[in-house]
């Protein structure tokens, strides 16, 4: 290995292949998210790994067999972090998504502080921490992922273990009033600081980080300003730097110019009779605000009759946590909203809400990101928020509005050229959808044109490039293929 090369080992909560049992048949399916997308090619390139649970806790499948085919193909290594049902039920389903998750999407009157939660997240962290630590060397640029693994690098120094270690929040990072309710609020923040890079979506998430930090540890000091900034803790130093995540462009934009696709999205128009189309595609969460949009539209009607049988309001939502009470309970919420309101407004030939409930192929998404006229895309808090990113750099036609919730991270990057509503302002997200129908097409264009000009330079792959530039000084170019 060069001198300064380092292999990349990607460390996060699942495994970019997942492990599923079909007619009794285990089975290996390829992870295909923008980050899957954009990090393979480095691991591939420089003999990298990635570390992570395989997504099953049952006994009989045969996980290293599975991945090693899957691996072997991938052109990196996988370690798989083996997690019994107890330790998912207490980390990912308790600690992570019952009291982070809410927690940090400043909705703290859903988080359930129980101690049982912590202690699994803390025991389960320290055995992802043994596993990187045996599968890496001090050569290594560790870079662990999400809320669900924070006390990474706390455990691979109290273990002796020499790392440089970056860490990247995919979440918002809550205001302190907020951050202050966790009762593990200072362990978890000084687990924070033993990273060498700790990677935020906006400033904002990261000025929010800075402000519990300066209340709970009095003795860090920041230095420096712009994206990187450097904290002094009196013993150690690291490094806080924004890095607003993206999607890889050209590859939704090539699909979305595919004939295939072009005639899906004209199918789902004319199914439609070629009214205005409003968009909704989400994870079926709580914070993602689908029964706030859904009432917003309701408004929408209310106040406008004019648009009565002029419009569609299509929301996709995938279902997530099933087996969760709560999201549940949201199902049903969703549900009975789509049919009150069809059930106010319908007329023969005319149902205005389109709801699916079921996630679709690629080439499916990317067919209605393209019929749509208008993305709603209004989630409560976000971290950043693809699905926005995803419409623009589909919107082949270029006259698409895209109307974004100020409390998404994507509208800190957005906001010149989106259309900016607050998701609990119904009348206001009414307002603005009648407004954004009445745009005329130049006006229409030159938003989306500077929208899809931003994302298409500031893409994945420029996200990446940002966050090993600060932790390493490299960024991808500096990958070259293993065998040249
Ligand atoms: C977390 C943070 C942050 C949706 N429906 C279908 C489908 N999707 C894909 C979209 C998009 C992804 O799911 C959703 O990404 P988001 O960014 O909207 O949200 P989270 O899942 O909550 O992600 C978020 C993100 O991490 C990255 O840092 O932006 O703030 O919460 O890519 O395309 N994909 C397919 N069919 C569907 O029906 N194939």
């Amino acid at each position: 290995m060069e001198t300064g090369m380092r292999r990349l080992v990607v460390v996060s909560n699942r495994l970019p292949a997942a492990l599923s049992r079909e007619d009794g048949q285990w089975k290996v399916n390829a992870g295909s998210g923008g980050l899957v997308t954009a990090l393979a090619p480095v691991l591939r390139n420089r003999g990298g790994m990635w570390i992570g649970w395989s997504g099953t806790s049952e006994e009989d499948a045969d996980v290293e067999g599975l991945l090693s085919d899957f691996s072997a193909e991938a052109g990196y290594d996988l370690r798989t972090v083996p997690l019994t049902s107890d330790e998912v039920a207490g980390y990912y389903f308790g600690f992570s998504n019952e009291i982070i998750w809410p927690l940090f999407h400043d909705l703290q009157t859903r988080c359930r502080f129980e101690p049982d939660s912590w202690r699994m997240y803390l025991d389960v962290n320290f055995k992802f921490a043994e596993v990187v630590a045996r599968s890496t060397t001090q050569d290594d640029f560790v870079w662990i992922h999400d809320y669900h693994l924070m006390h990474q690098a706390f455990f691979l120094k109290s273990m002796g273990v020499k790392r440089r270690t970056g860490f990247f929040l995919h979440i918002p990072f809550p205001p302190p009033d907020i951050f202050m309710k966790l009762p593990w609020r200072w362990k978890l923040i000084q687990a924070l600081t033993e990273f060498d890079l700790v990677g935020f979506q906006t400033i904002q998430d990261r000025r929010n980080f800075t402000n519990s930090l300066h209340r709970l540890m009095p003795e860090a000091s920041v230095k420096g300003r712009g994206a990187v900034v450097t904290v002094d803790m009196g013993s150690h130093q690291f490094r806080l730097g924004t890095f607003p995540i993206s999607i890889d462009y050209n590859q939704f934009a090539a699909i979305a110019n595919r004939p295939e696709v072009a005639r899906a999205a004209f199918d789902i128009k004319e199914a439609l009779r070629h009214r205005k189309i409003i968009l909704g595609v989400d994870r079926l969460d709580y914070t993602k605000g689908i029964p706030e949009r859904i009432r917003s539209i309701q408004t929408l009607l209310r106040r406008y009759p004019d648009l009565h049988g002029q419009l569609n309001f299509i929301q996709i939502a995938v279902p997530s946590r099933e087996e969760v009470d709560e999201y549940k309970d949201l199902r049903t919420e969703i549900e009975q909203l789509v049919s009150r309101v069809n059930g106010e407004f319908s007329f023969p030939g005319w149902v205005p809400v389109h709801y699916h409930y079921r996630s679709f192929p690629p080439e499916e998404l990317v067919a209605y990101y393209c019929a749509a006229d208008i993305a709603l895309v209004t989630p409560l808090r976000d971290g950043m928020n693809l699905v926005a990113k995803e419409y623009c750099a589909c919107n082949v036609s270029g006259d698409g509005v895209l109307v974004l919730s100020e409390f998404a991270g994507a509208a800190a990057q957005l906001q010149k050229d989106a259309y900016l509503v607050n998701p609990y302002d119904l009348e206001g997200v009414a307002k603005a959808l009648h407004r954004a129908f009445h745009w005329d097409k130049g006006q229409r264009q030159s938003h989306m044109s500077r929208l899809r000009d931003l994302i298409r330079k500031n893409n994945i792959y420029w996200w990446v490039d940002s966050f090993l530039q600060a932790g390493i000084d490299r960024k991808l170019g500096d990958f070259p293929p293993v065998d040249t």
